[in-house]
């Protein structure tokens, strides 16, 4: 009695053991094939033990991740050992060998049957995955941070599982409103759960710089001291930075910094006054207005400022992009602006890192490992498919369907609304492999979702604006686009929701979605 789910829930629908098994049925991102083992399944118990491949420590760091999570809600012990040649009938194991090879380097198979659950794959990276799914299998409240009553099963199953783009990513606006340490790491562990696997991080603006510069030491001192609406702002040292770096590394998601040039300057230039062409130093600015800053495009002093800053970043970054904005430059002319990418790109190449930009850059003559990100509203940008004749990969973000920072209606509290209302249904109904012209499944290195904060205080108000929408996002990311299905798509988002309370995510309940 094994019925198959390929990429979706067509037979399961149709068939009644299934349906008796919901966790299966509600995983998001869905993945590539399910498989249900009817009537069977997995019992989480009080001596439950979780393995993980023998001599493996980044198998036994992500052991580990999984057995904090269970203990909490479960209070059982979930001792974390190596595991014995044969999957122990009494575990939860997880393998670096014996995968199949169409996993590739982040998908896992997951086989859990009445006696055991073994994830396998050929990366860490592959299992933290199938312990996000491995979460799903089990109800809602094993997301408490207190001890709640079980019994805890995870229905019998096969699942194979790969990601149909390597990069599912998200942006957080520090600089808007700083958002301090711990709800940066909040987020992360929000993103991780979705497989989101990169986080870029927009550590300066007009209305603040939030990063510690060695050499420029003003920047976070002075160009960090206030916000949108006036309010304190603040900055990362380079040890909280550091510890960012290492806490989304230990979810798997790699860090990109951003530093936005030649515009969105000014918190720069208030704190040196040598960055303007005139010599002045502006005041800062705690409004939300774009397109008046630039630094000074034929200065000298403006390189080896850049020269710096990108040093001292990337030096503390392991990941391979560094960000470098570009976007909205109304106040650098355009020939200024070409001469300032041409001369900013190899500096990027000189510190080891790719460059990644907001499309603008694809003004400028891409080299082919530079990544445009296209926030439009249109589906075609000649720069875009320019760079991507030359060999560019294309993120994709279009403002009018990836920006988390667009309202949902007119009625939402919070939120901007000058790329459109965004609803769920808006945000998941596009396909990032062929919604560019001139960017094909192929030149789509993924998906990211900008969250802008303009208006977006606090981490209530960062997952009132994710959530839901992040999770659609994920799934154009993650899922064959042969699943994607508004209608099953929101019956497994409705899903989420007792994950979400026990969490205490701060959701907009969509009345797009049946919620659980
Ligand atoms: C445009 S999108 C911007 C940001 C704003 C955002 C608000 C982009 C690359 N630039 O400076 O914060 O709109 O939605």
């Amino acid at each position: 009695a094994v019925a198959t789910m390929i990429g979706g829930l067509t037979a399961a629908t149709q068939n009644p053991a299934i349906a008796a098994t919901p966790p299966l049925q509600s995983i998001v991102p869905v993945p590539v094939s399910v498989q249900a083992a009817a009537g069977v399944t997995f019992p989480l118990v009080a001596s439950t033990k979780i393995y993980t491949e023998a001599g493996s420590a980044p198998a036994k760091e992500v052991g580990d991740y999984l057995a904090a999570i269970l203990r909490k809600s479960t209070g059982f012990a979930l001792p974390v050992a190596d595991a014995p040649a044969t999957p122990a009938a009494d575990g939860i194991t997880l393998l670096l060998n014996g995968a199949p090879a169409n996993v590739g380097q982040q998908g896992y198979q997951l086989v859990s049957t009445a006696t055991t659950v073994v994830v396998r794959a050929i990366t860490a990276d592959g299992l933290f995955g199938g312990v996000q799914t491995l979460r799903q299998l089990l109800p809602g409240k094993i997301e408490s941070a207190t001890v709640q009553t079980g019994p805890w099963a995870i229905p019998g199953a096969t699942i194979l599982d790969y990601p149909r783009f390597a990069y599912r990513g998200a942006m957080l606006d520090v600089a808007r409103h700083f958002h301090p340490v711990a709800s940066v790491k909040r987020y992360i562990d929000q993103l991780a759960q979705y497989k989101i696997n990169n986080l870029h991080l927009h550590l300066a603006d007009d209305q603040g710089w939030r990063i510690q510069i060695d050499s420029w030491p003003r920047l976070a001192t002075y160009g960090g001291s206030t916000q949108v609406g006036g309010g304190a702002g603040g900055y990362y040292t380079k040890a909280q930075y550091s510890d960012i770096v290492a806490y989304a590394a230990s979810r798997h998601i790699t860090i990109i910094p951003e530093i936005d040039m030649p515009g969105h300057t000014n918190a720069a230039q208030a704190s040196y006054a040598e960055l303007n062409c005139n010599g002045v130093a502006p005041p800062l600015r705690t409004d939300i207005e774009v397109g008046y800053s630039s630094l000074c495009i034929s200065k000298d002093i403006t390189y080896q400022f850049v020269s710096d800053v990108i040093r001292e970043i990337s030096a503390l970054t392991p990941g391979p992009y560094f960000h470098i904005g570009g976007d909205e430059a109304a106040a650098t002319p355009p020939a200024d602006y070409l001469t300032f990418i041409n001369k900013i790109l190899p500096i990027v190449a000189a510190n080891g890192k790719q460059a990644t930009g907001w499309h603008d850059i694809a003004k400028a003559t891409l080299p082919a490992n530079a990544t445009p990100q296209f926030w439009g509203t249109t589906t075609s940008d000649s720069g875009v498919s320019n760079a991507v004749s030359r060999g560019s990969k294309v993120i994709l973000s279009p403002a009018n369907k990836a920006y988390l920072d667009m309202k949902y209606n007119a009625s939402s509290p919070i939120g901007l609304s000058w790329a459109g209302y965004i609803e769920v249904q808006d945000a998941y109904n596009w396909n990032p492999g062929a919604y560019l012209s001139g960017v094909g499944e192929s030149a789509v290195r993924g998906v990211e979702s900008p969250l802008w904060t303009e208006t977006v205080k606090n981490s209530a108000d960062i997952e009132y604006l994710a959530f839901p929408r992040l999770s659609a996002h994920a799934e154009l990311g993650w899922s064959p686009w042969s699943t994607h299905d508004w209608n099953t798509f929101k019956v497994r988002l409705g899903a989420q929701a007792p994950r979400w309370k026990a969490q205490a995510i701060n959701f907009y309940a969509s009345g797009q979605v049946p919620w659980d």
